[in-house]
């Protein structure tokens, strides 16, 4: 059987404003198993890729290991990618942001792959306010190596061959906001209509745009009693708000009901409008979110949308103060200073 797909294109297909197709940022077809929420966030960013006009050359998509570390090969084949090594991800990419800012990055993890082994590199990316989307596709389980619980089952949950998991779960958005991350948000595999603005959202964020993306894993982790399933999410779920997510010059499409909208403009120019179904919550406010992120808990409840969203956000580029232009174009007269000025640098160290 061949993954590739084939390349021929119905000439009626709309086009977006750079000239593709939606096809243009496909993959290969997916191995993975059939109904794998995974798969559902790969057309989800599919979408908001096509949406958004982006010009596949212009991403960077990066991976650590797992079902959910494979996912870029399903979309943007057009685009950089480099699928690293376990827990991983987040230090190839400050590498690779680091030697260029002109490029967008968009980073895809497990929550085996976020939460254990490569937790120490996910923190240090959120502290720094590293540009990127960071995406964890959350199913409580490691599903490449066959369904273990992974440190973000709940307590209690139950797994396919009956065990009570006894231990506490770590909140990813929870230590996201305790981290001081600039843009937090949660949402279902489930929900397109939730997850496509929010991850063009993420895309235009100028710094730490973290997504937890509750994907359940039908093989291993999608039976009764468990937190991740298809049933439990569903009936569990609590929204901030309806989102939508409009870019510089384009027409709103949310209905507001009045006092209740809030708008949040981008350095951009683009705008996050959102109409608040959660009262007392502010996404501006990271105490807000906070409070409102342990009030779904207390009723067991999983909350999505935005959570917080800093308007202000610097990223690490303008921290250091790096070179604006990508380092590999850089020409040997900026790259050496020249004789002269070595002499008196090496001087200030006798
Ligand atoms: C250094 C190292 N340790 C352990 C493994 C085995 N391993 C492969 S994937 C994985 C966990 C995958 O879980 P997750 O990140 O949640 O992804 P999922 O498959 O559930 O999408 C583990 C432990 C590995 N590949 N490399
Ligand atoms: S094992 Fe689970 S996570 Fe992996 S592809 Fe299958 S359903 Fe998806």
């Amino acid at each position: 059987m061949s993954y590739v797909k084939p390349k021929f294109h119905h000439p009626a297909l709309k086009k977006n404003k750079v000239g593709y197709v939606k096809a243009d940022y496909e993959g290969v077809i997916s191995t993975l198993c059939a109904g794998c929420g995974h798969d559902s966030i790969s057309g989800a960013i599919i979408q908001a890729c096509y949406e958004i006009s982006l010009e596949p050359h212009k991403l960077a998509k990066l991976s650590g290991i797992g079902c959910s570390s494979k996912t870029p090969t399903y979309f943007l084949s057009n685009s950089h990618g480099f699928n690293s090594v376990h827990g991983r991800m987040p230090s190839i990419t400050t590498g690779a942001n680091m030697a260029n800012k002109d490029l967008i990055y968009l980073g895809v993890s497990g929550d085996g792959d976020t939460a254990s082994i490569g937790m120490g590199q996910f923190v240090h990316a959120v502290r720094r306010n590293l540009n990127m989307t960071y995406i964890v596709m959350n199913n409580g389980c490691y599903g490449l190596t066959k369904g273990q619980d992974s440190a973000t089952a709940d307590f209690g949950s139950i797994s396919k061959s009956g065990s009570e998991n006894p231990y506490q779960a770590i909140d990813l958005v929870g230590l996201a906001l305790e981290l001081n991350a600039t843009f937090v948000g949660r949402s279902f595999s489930g929900d397109k209509e939730q997850l496509v603005p929010m991850i063009k959202a993420a895309m235009s964020h100028p710094g730490f745009a973290f997504l937890d993306v509750i994907s359940p894993c039908v093989t291993f982790n999608n039976n009764k009693g468990s937190t991740k399933s298809y049933t439990h999410v569903r009936a569990h779920i609590e929204s901030t708000s309806l989102f939508d997510f409009v870019p510089k010059e384009e027409e709103i499409n949310v209905n507001y009901n009045e006092g209740t909208s809030t708008k949040v403009e981008l350095f951009d120019g683009s705008e996050i409008h959102l109409s608040k179904l959660a009262p007392n919550w502010d996404p501006t406010d990271r105490r807000s979110a906070v409070n409102r992120l342990q009030d779904a808990k207390s009723t067991g409840n999983i909350l999505t949308g935005l959570l917080y969203i800093d308007p202000e956000s610097q990223d690490f580029h303008s921290k250091l103060d790096t070179s604006d232009i990508p380092l590999n174009q850089l020409k040997q007269e900026v790259l050496c200073p020249g004789n002269e000025k070595l002499e008196n640098i090496n001087s200030g160290f006798r």
